[in-house]
């Protein structure tokens, strides 16, 4: 590597300190270690790694050495235990997804948050009206990537509470933990303060929903912060375009992440599908066939349940679009070794 020399020279001390990324931002890294924030630059040799991935993103623990600037620099990168991740935005024509050279169908990662403790997935009860199919979307993506869900039901004085309970009351029912709130009139602040305290989390979801709102209804001036940065690093009025943590004044860090309406869902297999609905998955094993796709086949213990009242219509559908999709993307693959 180039410039590897000048690097050492700067180098004030050897001993290393643990840090987390706070902020990720043109290869310059925000990290916080208990002696205070540095930014960071990267060791040229780590660059290696991690090459399907995002080297390096916020909620990243590392070992940074200090440089006499009273700058740092990041000499190790801890394992990730897991990452909140969209697929890459790539240029327009070209589609998300492409075949690498031994014939895969390849995705690239971009990671938006590592390591989460858990994410909130925020919707309005109203203004705007909610889209369940987005939820049980992101609902889907966080089961992959292994990430606990609170779901958020924000401005609950826009509807009466039987509203409210008509939209989300079916996710409290498959087990997701629901918070109904107002940032507004301050219904469930507490509440989510305290399922804040102490993790690492991320806030999702449209924009609009109320998101920095309530981060500013939990600790004032924490979702001011934020627009301060997005009005301080882009044009667009209220677009953070690099999710940062901020601290919590009760000890844990929070990412407010503007319109996310979607995460990866890699290497899901049309037929795997089922397991990430926790509504669903319990009944596959009743179904008649075991390759039962839970969408038209006779003896099927979904559809049973869904004309039973069992099972909600709505989380089928979502279920049966998604698998839709997912079949055509493996139709893709087929046809690429085909071609090959
Ligand atoms: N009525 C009502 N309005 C809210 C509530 N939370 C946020 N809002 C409003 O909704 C709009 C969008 O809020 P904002 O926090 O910027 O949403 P974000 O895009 O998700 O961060 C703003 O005009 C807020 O004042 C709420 O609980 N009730
Ligand atoms: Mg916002
Ligand atoms: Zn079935």
């Amino acid at each position: 590597m180039f410039g590897n020399s000048t690097e050492e020279d700067n180098i004030l001390n050897p001993d290393l300190l643990d840090g987390l990324v706070i902020k990720a931002q043109s290869g310059f890294f925000t990290v916080h270690t208990d002696a205070g924030n540095f930014v960071c630059q990267v060791r040229g040799r780590l660059k290696q790694e991690r090459r399907d991935t995002d080297l390096l993103a916020t909620g990243d623990r590392v070992r940074i050495s200090l440089t006499k600037d009273d700058r740092g620099m990041i000499e190790e990168i801890a394992e990730r235990k897991r990452a909140m991740a969209r697929l890459a935005p790539i240029a327009r024509g070209r589609g998300s997804r492409r075949w690498s050279r031994d014939g895969y169908l390849s995705e690239r990662e971009q990671v938006i948050v590592a390591n989460p403790d858990q994410v909130i997935i925020v919707f309005a009860c109203a203004e705007p009206a909610p889209s369940l199919r987005m939820l049980d979307r992101l609902l889907v993506g966080a089961e992959v990537q292994e990430i606990p869900v609170v779901v958020c039901a924000n401005k609950i004085d826009l509807v009466s509470g039987a509203e409210a309970s008509a939209l989300f009351g079916i996710y409290a029912e498959i087990g997701y933990p629901v918070l109904y709130t107002s940032a507004v009139a301050g219904n469930g602040v507490s509440a989510l303060h305290d399922a804040l305290r102490g993790k690492l989390s991320a806030l999702v979801g449209p924009s609009g929903t109320g998101k920095t709102s309530l981060l500013n209804a939990i600790q004032p001036g924490l979702g001011l912060r934020v627009r301060d940065v997005s009005r301080a690093t882009s044009k667009g009025r209220h677009t953070t375009v690099v999710p940062q943590l901020l601290p919590l004044d009760v000890g844990g860090w929070v990412a407010d992440t503007p319109g996310i309406r979607t995460l990866a869902l890699f290497d899901v297999d049309p037929e795997d599908l089922d397991a990430y609905f926790p509504d669903i998955a319990p009944l596959v094993a009743h179904c008649r066939f075991s390759d039962c796709a839970h969408t038209v086949e006779p003896g099927c213990a979904v559809i049973q349940a869904v004309e039973e009242g069992k099972v909600s219509a709505h989380r089928h559908e979502s279920y049966v679009r998604l698998r839709d999709e997912h079949q055509k993307l493996a139709d893709m693959y087929w046809w690429g070794i085909k071609e090959d």
